[in-house]
């Protein structure tokens, strides 16, 4: 256990209103943030993790601030610690201690290619995570019991949070078209079938030989991503090492450039949260209104990919000019959007617990899957083609009542910690929809971290 976790409590904070029922839940919660807590930042996992990545830590914050809004914090300033001169946020700060995880700092190299721009204290990748890093800020803004305490770590938190918004709005969208785009599955849902046919046109050179440490934590290898699927993220990898991460020598050479409507929902949310803070502080007006311009610019282009046809938003592959047409979590991501269309958001409701998703026969307990059963590309026990997220049904909980679907929230909320109260769960990473059964890694910190929130808003 590392220190930064004295004034980190098994017990609630008085702001807090505990579902009765889960008092061991909870504590149990709380257990693994404090196991995996290394003071600043969090591990995602005891072993299969061993690193900070940036959308982990933004959970982590997120349900963290439920016990403890200092250390909550700090889980964001340490990330913050290692964003790069243009602004961007990578996607994992690595931990110099930790030797057991592959690919490690070597093969990004970036402080070597990217020249300036990369942090010179700390080791990165070169690549970045869904941002939802505002919204965890403006959760732990909300959570604290004495937000004023707080306020001067938030007035010097906030610039960093703009930098890496204008990073994403100027580099990941220079077509102003309010649709992120990512450069490769790692930036997303890993080996999700939204990623097959982008990824089945990339011709994979020569690979060096590598081995992995995933399969040695992971005993049913089926649970993980394939030898093939890592070959071509290596591939990938190479190829923007190789343009130094240059986002403009990226776009014009990459061979894959997806539109990812599920990391722009959330950029959308997360603008409206960077708002909110914005106000609190007291920026200016005309910050503000820049803040609020790109919200309402993501949430149209979200809501803009809605496909009657497949009745979800899709995904855009900007090399084929095709939308990316599979069933899988992210086709439900509008949910999240401010000033959500009211009709589009009721079928959204409805399509998230209905025969597809939620409500797909013969799932042990009515989560949403991340991919839909029996749709092209699922796999019952495969990692981001099937089995349930717990943090995905966290964003679509959260989405659900931000829209006033009270109902359906309730009802996604309790099939979740019914699943998560099974002695067997362990705070799994991820969940077989047929049998409840934990995959991937136990004690995963996000998991724990959405538990608490669940926990701390009664239904
Ligand atoms: C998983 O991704 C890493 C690569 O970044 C891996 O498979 O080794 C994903 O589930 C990702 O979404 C998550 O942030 C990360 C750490 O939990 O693990």
């Amino acid at each position: 256990m590392g220190s930064g976790l004295s004034a980190f409590g098994g017990a609630a904070t008085d702001s807090l209103r505990l579902a009765p029922d889960a008092p061991w839940l909870w504590n149990d919660a709380v257990a693994v943030l404090r196991a995996n807590d290394l003071g600043e930042w969090t591990k995602p996992a005891p072993r299969l993790y061993p690193h900070q990545w940036s959308l982990d830590s933004a959970f982590i914050a997120l349900g963290l601030c439920r016990v403890d809004a200092d250390r909550a914090l700090r889980e964001l300033e340490h990330l913050f610690g290692a964003q790069w001169a243009d602004g961007r946020l990578p996607h994992i700060v690595f931990n110099p201690k930790a030797h057991d995880y592959f690919p490690g700092p070597d093969l990004w190299a970036c402080a070597d290619v990217a020249g300036g721009a990369a942090p010179r204290g700390q080791t990165t990748s070169g690549l970045v995570h869904h941002p939802m890093q505002a919204l965890a800020a403006w959760s732990v803004w909300e959570a604290a019991v004495e937000p004023a305490a707080l306020v001067p770590r938030f007035r010097a938190l906030y610039p960093r949070l703009l930098a890496w918004h204008r990073y994403l709005t100027a580099a990941r969208d220079p077509q102003a078209t309010g649709l992120l785009t990512i450069y490769h599955p790692w930036e997303g849902t890993d080996n999700s079938p939204r990623w097959d046919t982008a990824l089945a046109h990339v011709v994979v050179g020569e690979v060096p030989d590598y081995s992995r440490h995933d399969l040695k934590h992971v005993e049913d290898a089926s649970e993980r991503p394939t030898r093939g699927e890592y070959d071509r993220y290596l591939w990938l990898a190479g190829l923007l090492k190789a343009a130094r991460y240059d986002d403009a020598l990226i776009q014009r050479t990459h061979p894959f450039l997806v539109k990812d409507v599920l990391a722009s929902a959330i950029f959308a949310a997360a603008n409206q949260a960077l708002g909110s803070i914005a106000e609190r502080l007291g920026r200016p007006e005309e910050e503000r209104r820049e803040i609020a311009a790109l919200a309402r610019r993501s949430s149209l282009a979200v809501q803009g990919q809605w496909d009657e046809a497949a009745q979800l938003a899709l995904d855009i592959d900007l090399l084929a000019g095709q939308p990316i047409r599979v069933t899988t979590c992210a086709g439900l991501s509008p949910l999240l959007v401010p000033d959500l269309e009211p009709s589009l958001g009721r079928r959204l409701a409805d399509r998230a617990l209905g025969a597809d998703f939620a409500g797909a026969p013969g799932l042990a307990f009515t989560v949403v899957p991340s991919t839909a059963p029996g749709s092209p590309g699922y796999q019952a026990r495969s990692y981001w083609r099937g089995p349930s997220w717990p943090v995905i049904n966290w964003l679509l909980w959260w989405g659900l009542r931000q829209q006033g679907f009270a109902e359906h929230a309730a009802a996604l909320r309790s099939a979740n910690l019914a699943l998560l109260e099974q002695p067997a769960a362990r705070f799994g990473e991820y969940f077989e929809l047929g049998t409840g059964t934990p995959l991937g890694s136990s004690e995963q910190s996000w998991t724990a971290a959405v538990v608490l929130d669940w926990l701390a808003a009664l239904p």
